[in-house]
This record gives structure tokens, C-alpha cells and sequence, in this order.
């Protein structure tokens, strides 16, 4: 009879699991929150609203991603800790303020890593990005799709940085994570971690003399109304990572997640198309709203790359050196 009971208990329980597969077909109404720290007309809003287009067109209009610009959720760090505890579904930011929930996540932003765009697209789309942004499952959050922040550059109102030397006693508002203050203060500058949604205030209040970012960015932040000079370093390739709400995202179908994936993997297509063609303006851009701009020169790179030796070899001995190893391998087949 305890058989009967189990065999019949069993047949239940694959009916339920293929009557859901076929549920699964259909697109339940849903609202998304997707918070982001830049302004709408950025290069972010851009691609949050074709990702919020893209996905509605595959749901059938069921699916609504809803953006949240200029960190109205809240700061990077804010919004992921909504995510992990379910008050938000999505968001897009640098993985460098990951740092507090995955460690390792400061690889990327090891100073004069990648050498240009294609190394950083193979590198993080294929299975070293992908792994990474695995380890993020086991902490609430599912790591969607890699976006471009881009090559950083440098900003400040005290002179214009040409060499490493000019970079004394300058302070610079960096991200939440470690990698960037030792690099800063081993060039010489006086690095003080703020979160992005501070850092216009504190621009104006000269809190801060600098910060560094992309050039996008400093142009739809409009970082040139409080920054006069801007040097272009590209110390570090910034990536943006789209993630979700772990906790919400077990609660989807199939076809959902698939959709999700499907338009995060659009969107990111269409950002860094988007991002690059906007990076090649924006320099001119800049330049007419009075931005002095120096490039530093590759020599004055080198240095700086020297310098920042010390920045990069602690992040290895802080327990990095496994995935620093690994980076550093994916790059040696590349270049090969
Ligand atoms: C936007 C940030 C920004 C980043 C920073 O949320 O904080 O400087 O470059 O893009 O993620």
C-alpha cells in the first residue's frame, strides 16, 4: 500500500513538473526595477531603455523593465544590497564596488590591464568574466551580461596632469574599493572613496579637486562645469555589469530568464556600439564647454605603471593572486 502511495505521489509530481514546463510558455505581468547612477540621456540610460524596449518586444509587453536614473534607488553599493534582499529587481553599475561582496572582482580594475576594447570584450565575455560573475549567485545576485563603462581618465581643478609628479597632493575622489586608493596614493594623489552619487556635490563644494571616469561620463554628468583640466590616462578599463535580484530571479519561468538573458546580451551589443561611437565625441565635446586637455604621453604612462606596481602586487597578496593568475593567463593567449 506505502508503494501505491509513493508511485502515485511520484506520478504527481512529474504531472506538476511538465504541466509548469508548459505554463512556462507564458509571461507572467511584471514590473522591474532597474536602477543605474548616471543621468538618462548617458550612455547607461541609453541602454537600460533599449534593454527595457527589447525585453517588452520579446514578453509581449509583459515584461516591463522600469529605469531609475541618477541613483534615485540609490548608490551602486545601496542597490545591491536591495537586490540581495529582494526590494529591487535589477540594476546595471561598475564592478569595481562589487569588491565588498566578491573580492576578486578588483582584477578588473588592476591598473593598465587591458590593453584596448577587444581584449576587454573577449576577456569578459568569455569564461574567465563568466565564472566571476558566477560567484556572485552564492551572495543573492545573478551577474546577467558585461556592459562597457570604458577607459578611465582623469579630471581636476588644480593643474593640468601631464606627468606623475603633477599628480602630488591632489584630491581625488576614487570608487568604494581598494585597488583604486592604493593606485592613487602610490602615484602621489591624495585618494578620498566617495559613491558616484556624491561626487558632483562634492566637485562643486571642492570637497574633492578631481575624480576619474570615462569621458562619456564626464560629459552627461557634466563634470565640466566643475572640472577644468582632463588628462587622458585610460589607467583602467571600467567594465558595468547587469545584475538581478537572485531572490526574485528563482521566483521567474524559464521563458522569463531566457527573455531577460536574451535582452541584457542585446542591450550590451547595443551599448558598446553606442558607448564608443559617444567616446569618440566626446573629447571635442568637452574641449567646447572649456575643458583644457592634455594626453599623457606613453612614457608618462610608463611610469605611472611602474608606480602602481606596488597597488597591483598587494591586491595578489590580499588573496587575488589566484584570479590575477588566471587574467593574466587569458591575456598572454590573446596577445599571443
Ligand atoms: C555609476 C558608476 C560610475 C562609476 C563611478 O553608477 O562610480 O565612478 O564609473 O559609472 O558605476
Amino acid at each position: 500500500m506505502k508503494n501505491i502511495v509513493k508511485t502515485l505521489v511520484l506520478a504527481l509530481a512529474i504531472a506538476g513538473v511538465t504541466a509548469s514546463a508548459a505554463q512556462a510558455a507564458d509571461f507572467k505581468p511584471r514590473i522591474i526595477r532597474f536602477g543605474y547612477g548616471l543621468a538618462d540621456d548617458s550612455n547607461q540610460g541609453r541602454a537600460v531603455k533599449f534593454f527595457a524596449e527589447d525585453l517588452a518586444k520579446r514578453s509581449g509587453g509583459k515584461m516591463k523593465a522600469k529605469g531609475f536614473a541618477n541613483a534615485s534607488l540609490g548608490g551602486d553599493v545601496q542597490m545591491q544590497n536591495a537586490l540581495i534582499g529582494g526590494a529591487q529587481e535589477m540594476m546595471v553599475g561598475s564592478t569595481a564596488t562589487l569588491v565588498g561582496i566578491v573580492k576578486d572582482f578588483g582584477v578588473y580594475d588592476l591598473p593598465f590591464l587591458f590593453a584596448n576594447e577587444t581584449e576587454a570584450d573577449t576577456v569578459l565575455d568569455g569564461p574567465f568574466g563568466q565564472k566571476l560573475a558566477a560567484r556572485l549567485q552564492d551572495k543573492g545576485l545573478v551577474g546577467l551580461v558585461y556592459w562597457e563603462n570604458g577607459f578611465r581618465n582623469l579630471t581636476n581643478t588644480k593643474r593640468p596632469i601631464t606627468r606623475l609628479e603633477d599628480m602630488q597632493g591632489v584630491k581625488l575622489r576614487v570608487m568604494q574599493n581598494p585597488v583604486y586608493i592604493d593606485m592613487f596614493n602610490s602615484f602621489g594623489a591624495n585618494a578620498v572613496p566617495l559613491p558616484f552619487s556624491e561626487l558632483f556635490t562634492a566637485l562643486e563644494t571642492k570637497t574633492v579637486d578631481g575624480q576619474e571616469n570615462p569621458v562619456n561620463t564626464i560629459q552627461s554628468s557634466k563634470f565640466y562645469e566643475v572640472q577644468k583640466y582632463l588628462s587622458i590616462t585610460k589607467h583602467v578599463y571600467s567594465p558595468w555589469i547587469v545584475i538581478a535580484s537572485k531572490k526574485w530571479w528563482d521566483g521567474l519561468n524559464a521563458n522569463e530568464k531566457k527573455a531577460l538573458q536574451e535582452s541584457a546580451l542585446a542591450a550590451r551589443d547595443f551599448e558598446r556600439k553606442d558607448s564608443r561611437a559617444a567616446a569618440v565625441k566626446a573629447v571635442e565635446y568637452l574641449k567646447s564647454k572649456g575643458m583644457q586637455v592634455s594626453v599623457v604621453s606613453d612614457h608618462e604612462v610608463g611610469r605611472m605603471r611602474d608606480k602602481a606596481k606596488p597597488a597591483f602586487d598587494k591586491f595578489a597578496a590580499d588573496g587575488g593572486a589566484e584570479v590575477v593568475k588566471d587574467l593574466q593567463a587569458e591575456l598572454a593567449k590573446l596577445r599571443k
